[in-house]
């Protein structure tokens, strides 16, 4: 499988996020990307290859050019009041307040912002841009005619909504390139989120469409981030009721669990019968992530990659989250074994 992969992401790297009451260091560090890499040569998973810059345009097609431009300027703006720290947003627009967009730079940040998990730092947005043109790039290979191909990218994106950013996603790689399947001649894409967090951000962009259905397990809300959106009650609305499915499971869930939520989850896309699949792929869900609480081990991610084979479609695998770092390789690269030898 041919993996596209960019040394841009060493750009960002935020330096903490708050966590239990206490500020840490950022669990979404670049030490992830280099293990999914490492792992993917050590595997002899396919050749490697870079990005190419297919610029702006296919971002617009699910950000607001609002939300780019001052993600584009912020850090710019935030050193010039002579701050070296990261900028990171502290008050936002929540139920008691107006959704307005104020004009300085922390009220807009907490305006284009969800949590205050996603740092910006002197090179996120090169960061972010490179990896959304990783996507681009690996979406171009499968349009091309592959089978498959994997995306690695970093930051991740699937929190990151149409012109709102959070929980370490600035722009969202999947999105981008589901849109840029539909605008290059397909008519239906299925998006299958992994991820151990509900991908509030894709849902968000594809909600009211049925040309992308988008299906997600997850921790529940009720209890685990982002704790506002992933409910089983969310089906899509207007003509998009009916093509959201979300599946939230319970702390603890292990394989047993989470594999018959995935067979619900492809049976729902194979009845949909779309002409590619996306897959968000988290590898958060393992027993060992720091910050996450389901129980699938590494074996069990062999399994998820050929379940995710059968459905017999061209797929591209897009790197969300998965903070157990030095398991993250091995976790992530079996699924894209699994899928290939399936
Ligand atoms: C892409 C992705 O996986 N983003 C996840 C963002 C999660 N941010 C909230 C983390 C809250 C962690 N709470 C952990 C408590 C451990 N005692
Ligand atoms: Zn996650």
């Amino acid at each position: 499988m041919l993996t596209i992969y960019s040394d841009d992401h060493r750009l960002h790297h935020g330096r903490c996020e708050l966590i239990d009451g206490q500020l840490m260091p950022c669990f979404e560090m670049p030490s992830r990307a280099d293990h999914v890499l490492e792992r993917a040569k050590a595997r002899e998973l396919g050749p490697i290859q870079g990005p190419t810059d297919y610029g702006r345009a296919p971002l617009l097609r699910v950000h607001s050019a609002d939300y780019l431009n001052f993600f584009e300027g912020a850090w710019q703006r935030w050193s010039a009041l002579g701050h070296e720290g990261d900028l990171l947003p502290f008050t936002w627009p929540a139920r008691t307040l107006r959704n307005i967009k104020p004009k300085g730079l922390h009220g807009e940040l907490g305006y284009y912002s969800f949590d205050a998990g996603a740092p910006i730092t002197a090179g996120t947005w090169k960061a972010a841009y490179s990896a959304a043109q990783v996507a681009l790039t690996a979406q171009a290979a499968v349009q091309a005619g592959a089978r498959s191909a994997f995306a690695l990218c970093r930051p991740p994106g699937h929190h990151a909504a149409s012109d709102v950013m959070g929980g370490y996603c600035y722009l969202n790689n999947a999105a981008i390139a589901a849109q840029a399947f539909l605008d290059q001649g397909h008519s239906k894409v299925a998006i299958l989120d992994v991820d151990y967090h509900h991908g509030n951000g894709t849902q968000e962009i594809f909600y009211q469409r049925n040309d992308v259905l988008f299906a997600s397990i997850h921790g529940d809300p009720q209890a685990e981030f982002p704790f506002f959106l992933g409910y089983a009650d969310e089906e899509g609305e207007g003509d998009g009721l009916g093509y959201n499915v979300n599946y939230p499971l319970p702390a603890g869930s292990g394989w047993v669990t989470w594999s018959n939520a995935l067979e619900q989850a492809c049976e729902r896309i194979a009845a949909y019968a779309p002409d590619v699949v996306v897959v968000s792929l988290g590898v958060d869900t393992f027993k060992d992530d720091p910050i996450s609480q389901f129980k699938l081990d590494s074996p069990d991610y062999l399994q998820m990659g050929e379940r995710i084979a059968r459905l017999g479609k061209p797929t591209l695998f897009v790197m969300e989250g998965g903070y157990a770092v030095e398991e993250i390789g091995i976790n992530a690269v079996n699924v894209l074994e699994g899928f290939e030898r399936a």
